[in-house]
């Protein structure tokens, strides 16, 4: 039996319901609605004790991180490979996926947490401090902090700005080498890249357009074609507000 448990398919969540999608997996879909703090339901956190999304359940095991999900999917459910067949390609795929883990999703996570801010602002202050008390993670914890109280300021955010236009020049180039972000072979780097850059096209237009970017815009759009997107953005739900 193979579960996810998921934000929807959005960021690091996207990236195991790309992989399970285009190997033709089934699987449990556990949504958890973050806008109504689910992933601190006990329960989940027994699983996630960092009360973490994306968790993937294969039988009794538990397997984190979103990166290390695809690889472990990809090694025991082989077809379709996800991976570029010579160890040039695969060095190559694994640079770009921890890229995107160590400097791409960290940058976007502060834009996108600032635009939490209105949601985050209608709490009253007993419900944001009993919202904090229940988060393990420290960084997680930090991050809620921050957009709860005055939020990232102006130098947080053009600092995460120029690391986004950054990663839209890295891109550009990248797929100025090869029709994917590995080289000729769709690969774990697309799934994973995919899960951030309709974030950064959405957030930052004048970054990722088809003028700006035409190779990223170009990407983006045979991204968009694939079967297995439109199956995964096929499980997005409406996002009820807490009341
Ligand atoms: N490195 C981890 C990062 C996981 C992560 O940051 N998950 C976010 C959602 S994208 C989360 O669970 N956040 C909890 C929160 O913001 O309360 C991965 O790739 O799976």
């Amino acid at each position: 039996m193979l579960a996810i448990y998921h934000f929807g398919p959005v960021a690091n969540s996207m990236t195991p319901l790309l992989g399970l999608l285009e190997k033709g997996l089934r699987f449990e879909d556990r949504y958890l609605n973050s806008r109504l703090w689910e992933h601190h339901d006990p329960a989940f956190q027994k699983i996630s004790p960092e009360g973490m999304v994306p968790v993937l359940v294969h039988d009794d095991r538990v397997i984190t991180e979103s990166t290390v999900i695809n690889e472990y999917l990809d090694e025991t459910f082989p077809e379709p490979p996800l991976k570029p067949a010579d160890p040039y390609g695969r060095a190559r795929m694994r640079i770009w996926t921890k890229y995107v883990d160590e400097y791409f999703c960290p940058a976007l996570t502060v834009l996108g947490a600032q635009n939490a801010k209105g949601f985050a602002s209608q709490m009253t202050a007993e419900e944001k401090a009993a919202v904090l008390a229940r988060m393990p993670n420290a960084e997680v914890r930090r991050k809620w902090e921050t957009v709860t109280d005055q939020g990232y300021s102006e130098a947080e955010l053009a600092a995460a700005r120029a690391k986004l236009a950054n990663v839209a020049r890295k891109m550009e180039q990248r797929l100025g080498e090869g029709t994917w972000m590995a080289g000729d072979t769709y690969s774990l780097a697309d799934i994973k890249n995919y899960s951030m850059a309709p974030g950064l096209e959405r957030m930052l237009p004048e970054l990722v357009s088809e003028q700006a970017a035409p190779r990223v815009f170009d990407w983006l759009r045979r991204m968009d074609e694939r079967p297995a997107v439109k199956a995964a953005k096929a499980l997005a739900r409406p996002r009820p507000q807490a009341a």
